[in-house]
């Protein structure tokens, strides 16, 4: 009857443990408006890593576009440069941010034009196997006179 009862203690801890919060957390996600004929748009975003261990996403992607890349902007001699990142791994309790001239995400051939206020879903794929949806806009942002995809060097 022990037994029993301390099985029943862990398996309220393990089914606790899954209704728990997302491995990740996203905030200050953005998705500037571009002009209609663009063929990729960029989301930018702070993904934290709320558990004990490094995460890794495998792979993003949205209903509303073809293909979606993980990207990183460097500059090597003065030439901007991107690159695609397979996977993005978060390390224990730490926060990535995705931003201006650095890691992004990369919204490939929308399948319709998207303009300020319409919605984006994306997907993320965990190596772990959790599967996290966030669901967001399009918003028209002040980029001080550069186009979505223009970056600035620090
Ligand atoms: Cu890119």
């Amino acid at each position: 009857m022990k037994k029993f009862s301390v099985y029943l203690f862990l398996l309220f801890i393990f089914s606790a443990n899954s209704f728990a919060a997302a491995a990740l957390g996203f905030k200050k996600i953005i998705i500037p408006e571009a002009p209609p004929v663009a063929s990729v748009m960029v989301a930018y975003m702070d993904i934290t890593n709320n558990t004990q261990k490094t995460q890794q996403i495998n792979s993003v992607s949205s209903p509303q576009f073809k293909r979606v890349e993980i990207h990183k902007m460097t500059m090597d001699n003065g030439m901007m440069n991107m690159q695609q990142l397979k996977t993005l791994a978060i390390k224990p309790g730490a926060t990535v941010v995705l931003e201006t001239g650095g890691l992004h995400i990369m919204l490939i051939k929308p399948l319709k034009p998207l303009k300020n206020g319409d919605k984006v879903e994306l997907t993320f794929k965990l190596a772990s196997g959790e599967v996290t949806i966030i669901n967001t806009t399009v918003q028209k942002v002040d980029l001080t006179g550069s186009d979505a995809h223009k970056h600035h060097h620090h």
